[in-house]
């Protein structure tokens, strides 16, 4: 029985994907048919009659544990079945990781993923839940097909459904509805076997055994417990609690699951704590993004990713070296150098995973990252925290040299790249809309000015053409280039789910070692605050300080 619901018209106008699929307030998505809508919608966009349907085709669904992902799987079940999926896989008790979610696809050639979280946001009755679809190459949807789905949402009448009782999502195997199979499959298990292809196992158990190397990995509540403690503690051999925080909670235990020093208190504090820790990582909601950090150092992510790229060969799935690297526009340069000095190329591409595709579908890029706290490789076709974690213990394993000397001898070689977001969170949309639409409107005149104590060298708004399939997209960030050689950039985030929020990155290269040491807001004051008077912060939105420096 296929029940077929009818939905008035287009109740639902607001389901426009952002930066990482469709996130809303819990309270939103429990509006009925809101779901429902949005879910037949990717079905519709992605797989649409004229290509066959959904009929005999597998489909991957999990999520990262948070309030909803057990309901919200129930109803994803029964429109899969409705809309004649063949088969379906889901993550033992509806978890999955995001980088999980595309190692899944990639390995049983599935058709797509679909995958509940709103990423670092807060989960809970009162916060965010989210939607995203991977598509068969593992990667979040491009935007084309992000594009096509909002036109779904628009158009749709109405969506498929079965009336069944909901399955048992913890007892592994098995089972049938309608004419699908529904397979429960163990979360953890083919992503770890991934990343023991890819580092030496042997060596960093070797590392994790020296009882002077002491680590602590804070999963915060969030869906990389169970991966980190089968990885680092079962077959890394890591002392039992290396991992903290390491059950996934409904409400990530009442934080943000935001790897970040403001919000990855605990870890922050362990390494500063009596007795000192020699590594320490952090990854959020859906476990793509990473905080890495050495004995009594935080190593930038834009810095990190430069410092993965330029050890890769030290990692066994690396050792033939790079086809090329990307980080998104806002990331600082410091992985511009690493690539030249490499001879390989370097692509700049809009903010989001969805840009980074491509380019690793053609083999141009094996690593790439954004200044998020996201860094991967195409191993997946997502970002990866625990893939970076790895990463680092196998350089710092191999180098036989601890973190924070590695990010040093970086600096002595490359020059240090000064980098710094700040965020202006909840703010008023109509405000900061027009903060950046004056920005943007000014743009061609700001070449030559002075602002504050700097010059302006030149400003433009980015815009990225596809290499691979030429698609084309604008505004997708104003960038100020100073006299001083350091940047400023404006964007609006697209994952907020409460008004707007505005980041601000800046970025200075300082090649002098006497000056490596300094202190990042100090060293990027002028710049800061030139980027502000040109904007005119203050004024527009009403504020005189970020809510969040990272
Ligand atoms: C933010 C980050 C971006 C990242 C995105 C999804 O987007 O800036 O780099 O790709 O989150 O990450 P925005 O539009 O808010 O700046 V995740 O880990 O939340 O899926
Ligand atoms: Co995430």
């Amino acid at each position: 029985m296929n029940p077929v619901k009818t939905i008035s018209s287009n109740p639902f106008a607001d389901q426009k994907p952002g930066t990482s699929g469709l996130r809303r307030k819990v309270s939103v998505f429990t509006r009925d048919g809101y779901l429902e809508n949005f879910v037949q919608a990717i079905f519709r966009a992605v797989f649409p009659e004229t290509g066959g349907g959904c009929r005999g085709k597998c489909l991957i669904v999990g999520g990262d544990g948070r309030y909803y992902n057990r309901q919200a799987i129930q109803i994803i079940v029964r429109m899969a079945a409705a809309n004649g999926f063949g088969k379906l896989l889901i993550g033992r008790g509806g978890l999955l990781s995001t980088p999980a979610m595309s190692c899944l696809i990639r390995k049983h050639s599935a058709a797509g993923g679909v995958m509940l979280s709103a990423s670092h946001n807060p989960g809970g009755p009162d916060a965010d839940f989210g939607v995203k679809f991977n598509g068969a190459n593992g990667g979040p949807a491009p935007e084309a097909v992000t594009d096509a789905i909002y036109r779904e949402t628009l158009a749709i009448r109405e969506y498929l459904t079965l009336e069944s009782a909901d399955i048992d999502l913890d007892r592994p195997g098995l089972t049938y509805l309608g004419g699908m199979e529904i397979e429960m499959i163990d979360p953890v298990a083919d992503y770890a076997a991934l990343l023991v292809e890819l580092f030496d196992f042997d060596k960093i158990s070797q590392l994790l055994a020296n009882r002077r190397f002491h680590m602590c990995f804070d999963a915060m509540h969030a869906i990389t417990g169970p991966y980190a403690i089968e990885i680092l503690e079962r077959q890394l051999g890591a002392e039992p609690g290396t991992v903290i925080n390491g059950v996934p909670d409904e409400c990530f235990g009442g934080g943000h699951p935001d790897p970040n020093l403001a919000h990855a208190r605990e870890l922050v504090e362990r390494m500063n704590g009596d007795a000192p820790l020699a590594f320490g990582a952090a990854s959020d909601g859906d476990g793509d993004r990473n905080l890495i950090m050495g004995s009594g150092c935080y190593i930038n992510p834009c810095d990190s990713l430069a410092i993965l790229a330029a050890n890769a060969r030290l990692a066994p799935g690396y050792r033939e070296g790079l086809a090329g690297v990307a980080r998104s526009m806002p990331t600082s340069r410091a992985l511009d150098r690493v690539a030249r000095n490499l001879g390989i190329p370097c692509y700049e591409t809009p903010t989001g995973w969805k840009f980074f595709g491509n380019l690793m579908d053609a083999g141009r890029i094996t690593i790439c990252g954004e200044e998020s706290f996201g860094t991967g490789s195409n191993h997946v076709r997502e970002k990866d925290g625990l893939w970076a974690v790895l990463f680092w213990l196998n350089i710092i394993v191999e180098s036989r040299k601890p973190a924070r000397s590695i990010v040093r001898e970086h600096w002595l070689r490359y020059g240090r790249d000064y980098f710094t977001r700040h965020d202006y969170e909840e703010l008023d949309a109509g405000g900061a809309g027009e903060m950046m639409g004056r920005l943007r409107e000014g743009i061609g005149g700001l070449a030559g000015r002075g602002a504050g104590e700097l010059q302006i060298a030149g400003a433009d708004d980015f815009a990225y053409t596809d290499p691979v399939d030429g698609s084309h997209s604008e505004g997708q960030g104003i960038r100020i280039f100073f006299s001083d050689d350091s940047r400023a950039v404006f964007r609006l985030s697209g994952t907020g789910t409460a008004n707007a929020t505005l980041r601000l990155y800046c970025e200075k290269h300082e090649s002098d070692p006497a000056r490596m040491e300094f202190d990042t807001q100090r060293m990027l004051a002028r710049t800061l605050a030139a980027a502000g008077e040109i904007a005119g912060i203050a004024e527009f939105t009403g504020r005189t300080a970020p809510d969040v420096i990272t």
